[in-house]
């Protein structure tokens, strides 16, 4: 149910203030030690943060796509690794359960899931098997009353503070690709699992993956996500339709930030006796990022309604996430240009953004892959 418009306001307003007033200060903290601060953890939980996608029915804010990213083009104005924290949980970790889980697969996860007690994981990509989902090895044997699952995950977001994973594994043929894989809901801590060392990554720190690895894992039949095999792919294509809109609007937020540090440098910064805002080959960078970042914000705007509407957005959303990731790495380009020297210090904190936001172009779908869908669906529709 969407809220009123004053209590959405409210709640923006008050994730605003927390990015400006707690989150922003920490971030080269949060860069140097690679770990997000428990009291952070703990303010999150407390404003309701991990379960602002899950229905208010389970305990959750339950908002509408289009109020989850305004949410997140505040939360996209920080470091990206706060709110990976959060992400999981709100998308690719929970919204599988929320689409297509039996009742007693809500009741039993997302009331957990929504207070932040633990955070879901989505595990589907693995050593050879990326961009072509579908081909993925993980086996799920059947095995009377339970499912025994054997094979590696990779690059697994917040797979190391996971309590519940969502994992893609075929229970079917290798040949019947797609139409093999079936989603199952595996408890960290089963025996079986094993996860492998902290990924060290180019950006994005503070937020953490790494390999999850089966072994023998039996979990017992329950565990398939909605009760029937065969529908895993297609759950893990409609939790990354809205996953992708999210990310787009974290990378909106990533950019109007950008934009307002660099706004705010040049303003200041004096060569040849003038701030180099005055001019114009900088004010060509700062509008191309002002324009670029507003036509990103109002496609994210659009197509969150058009989904809230009803419609199958899986084009529009792939071209969002395409334009706004492909979008925030020009901005970022231009944001260390325009700090020159500056821009490349660690100091300023430019360089760490321009590293962090490189990822949006690659996970949860990379450009390539949108372009696939994009012009997939465009051909289908013409046919
Ligand atoms: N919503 C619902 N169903 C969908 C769908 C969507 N958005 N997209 C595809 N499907 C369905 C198709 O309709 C098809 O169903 P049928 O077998 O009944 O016809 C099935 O899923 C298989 O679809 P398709 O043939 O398009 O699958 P492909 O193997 O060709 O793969 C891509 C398509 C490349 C788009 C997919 O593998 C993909 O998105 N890859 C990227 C994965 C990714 O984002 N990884 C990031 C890791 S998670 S952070």
């Amino acid at each position: 149910m969407p809220l009123d418009p004053e209590t959405l306001g409210q709640l923006v307003g008050t994730v605003s203030r927390f990015v400006r007033e707690q989150l922003i200060p920490l971030e080269h903290k949060v860069a140097d030690d690679d770990a997000i601060p428990p009291s952070v953890v703990a303010a999150m939980r407390e404003m309701g943060l991990f379960g602002l996608s899950i229905p208010e029915e389970y305990g959750g804010i339950g908002l509408s796509m289009a109020e989850e990213v305004q949410v997140a083009f505040e939360l996209g104005q920080t470091s990206p690794a706060f709110r990976s924290l959060i992400g999981t949980n709100n998308g690719i970790g929970s919204q599988g359960i929320v689409i297509d889980g039996t009742d007693e697969q809500k009741r039993a996860y997302l009331p957990r899931l929504a207070s932040g007690e633990i955070v879901g994981s989505f595990a589907l990509t693995e050593p050879e098997a990326g961009s072509d989902a579908g081909s993925l090895r993980t086996t799920a044997r059947r095995n009377g009353d339970h499912y025994v699952l054997n094979g590696t995950k990779r690059f697994i977001t917040n797979a190391p503070h996971a309590g519940l994973f969502t994992v893609f594994a075929r229970t079917g043929t290798q040949e019947e690709g797609a139409r093999g894989v079936t989603a199952f809901l595996v408890e960290a801590g089963t025996p079986g699992i094993t996860l492998g060392p902290l990924d060290k990554k180019m950006g994005q720190k503070g937020a953490h993956s790494c390999d999850v690895i089966f072994e023998d894992c039996r979990v017992p039949a329950t565990a398939v996500l909605g009760g029937r095999e065969g529908q895993g792919f297609k759950t893990a294509m409609k939790v990354l339709d809205r996953g992708r809109l999210h990310i787009s609007a974290v990378c909106v937020g990533a950019a109007e930030r950008l934009i307002r540090d660099s706004l705010a440098y040049s303003m200041e910064r004096k060569q040849f006796g003038q701030p180099i805002a005055e001019f114009q080959l900088i004010q060509a960078m700062l509008a191309d990022s002002r324009a670029e970042a507003y036509a990103a914000r109002c496609m994210v705007l659009e197509t969150a309604r058009r989904k809230d509407a009803g419609t199958d957005v899986s084009t529009d959303a792939a071209c969002c996430k395409m334009f706004a990731s492909e979008m925030v790495g020009r901005v970022a380009d231009r944001a260390v240009q325009i700090h020159g020297g500056a821009g490349y210090i660690a100091d300023y904190g430019i360089e760490r953004f321009y590293r962090d936001v490189r990822l949006f172009r690659i996970y949860e779908g990379t450009t390539q892959v949108q372009q696939l869908v994009i012009a997939r669906n465009m051909i289908r529709e013409a046919a």
